[in-house]
């Protein structure tokens, strides 16, 4: 290959995601360790449940299984989110989704970045849950303008990652030498600087209006602040995690475990207290900051919108009866009548399609094509599942959810209080900070099903006669 051709934004993504995976284990450790634990438990599960290795394999999901991983930065203007979004679109990951996550007390509002399509999806779906802060709820005006005005003064992108991005709008794409020093410069905006870049009282100040106000306001950048590796059994690692010197979080956000997982499992392990260095002040006097922590996830389908309602009922009736305070207590409790509810959503996979409650991906089956050119007709896609022509597996759901993000943010802010405070969002706000709208979950859902069916009866209809 030489130097000018042009590299994919797949692989601009999976140079990238490594690199990132590098940087956060030499900068967390922990990370590290619960890299190799969650390595462990995947391979362990996939042994011991072959049906599960054999659907993965199906869907394109066991190659990517070991490098997939979400991570999550918090921006502070509207100038610094509309760059990103130019920065992610160079590795082919575009804005999906709009998280409220004021609802719970949490003055930001998010999308995730990751990219679309099956293809690109299957070849690294790395994902950057990103945040905007909304200094608009900061109550006192004085430190809003200041702020403000703090978040004026820094620039969070290297001159050649800026550079770099224009190169590839331009050309459409990057060389690999391209390539590999844009990994090089956009990696420098997700670096942890242990400087502040305002004295201890500002810092101090900022904090006491909102600890993610002084986190997102007085650094020099955005740093990564947690990298979270897919597992496919996190009731596993939970509880191994201790073992190896990790305190998790109380409780595990989203569903219940299930026989038939939905949507999305995730639990992270405490921030990390940092020493910084205050504007003016020496190493001895260092302050401390907790911002960077770890997390894992389980993904499971991807929900309709119907499906996504039960969810949605079947989550508030719990928050709304079972409180887990701040030190964690209730959280058996809670994770008790979370299981005990959700039998109000089918564990079952034949259910959850025949009640249209979650998206599937289709294909044809080698008898189903061996039934057409038998029988040189294609028969209509229910009857081809029945008689077991057509197979079905769940599409994965590559989103996040608000509430249980909101608990990620909330235990990594020192708490384990659940927060059903009411707020209210404000995503025109957001897609014009953005410079555009964000991509409807649903809609790709919705897309990968469709196209998957057309494609079985396509292969049907061609199959030779
Ligand atoms: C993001 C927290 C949300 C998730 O996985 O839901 C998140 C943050 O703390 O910045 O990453
Ligand atoms: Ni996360």
């Amino acid at each position: 290959m030489t130097s000018t051709a042009p590299v994919g934004s797949d692989e601009i993504r999976s140079l990238f995601s490594r690199a990132m995976s590098e940087m956060y284990r030499a900068e967390v450790p922990q990370y590290g360790t619960l890299m190799s634990l969650v390595a462990e438990v995947n391979e362990a599960t996939l042994e011991a449940g072959p049906d599960l290795a054999e659907q993965l394999r199906r869907a394109g999901e066991l190659g990517r299984l070991s490098d997939e991983r979400h991570g999550a930065i918090r921006l502070g203007t509207a100038a610094e989110l509309a760059t990103i979004a130019r920065l992610f679109a160079v590795m082919g990951m575009a804005p999906v989704g709009y998280y409220d996550l004021s609802v719970a007390g949490i003055p930001v509002h998010s999308t995730a970045f990751r990219p679309l399509g099956d293809a690109a999806l299957a070849a690294n779906p790395f994902r950057v849950f990103t945040s905007l802060l909304r200094l608009d709820l900061v109550a006192d005006e004085a430190l809003r303008a200041e702020a403000a005005a703090i978040l004026s003064r820094r620039a969070i992108f290297t001159p050649g990652a800026i550079e770099l991005i224009e190169t590839a709008e331009r050309q459409g794409g990057l060389t690999r030498p391209q390539a590999e020093r844009f990994v090089r410069e956009a990696l420098e905006t997700f670096r942890w600087h242990s400087e502040a870049t305002v004295d201890r009282e500002t810092y101090e100040r900022l904090a006491s209006a909102h600890r993610l106000v002084a986190d997102v306001v007085c650094f020099k950048g955005p740093h990564i602040n947690h990298l979270t590796p897919r597992t496919l059994d996190i009731e596993a690692v939970q509880r191994a995690m201790p073992e190896r010197g990790i305190e998790p979080k109380a409780v595990i956000e989203g569903p219940p475990e299930r026989r038939c997982p939905v949507l999305l499992r995730q639990t992270s392990f405490k921030a990390l207290e940092e020493p910084i260095r205050f504007l003016g002040e020496g190493a001895a006097e260092a302050g401390r900051h907790s911002a960077r922590f770890g997390e894992i996830e389980q993904r499971g389908v991807a929900l309709t919108p119907e499906g996504r309602a039960i969810y949605d009922a079947l989550l508030s009736g719990v928050r709304g009866e079972v409180r887990v305070d701040a030190g964690g207590g209730g959280a058996s409790d809670y994770a008790g009548e979370l299981a005990a509810r959700f039998h109000a959503l089918p564990d079952d996979w034949n259910e959850l399609r025949g009640g249209g409650l979650a998206f599937f991906r289709y294909a044809a089956t080698p008898a189903g094509l061996a039934a057409a050119t038998r029988d040189g007709t294609v028969a209509p896609l229910e009857d081809l599942v029945a008689a077991g022509h057509v197979a079905f597996d769940p599409i994965v759901y590559e989103d996040f959810l608000p509430v249980s993000a909101a608990g990620i943010f909330q235990s990594n802010l020192g708490s384990d209080a659940q927060a059903n405070a009411a707020g209210s969002g404000n995503r025109a706000v957001f897609e014009a900070a953005l410079g555009q709208p964000v991509h409807d979950e649903i809609a790709l859902y919705a897309a990968a099903q469709a196209t998957s069916i057309e494609r079985a009866l396509a292969a049907l209809s061609a199959a030779p006669r």
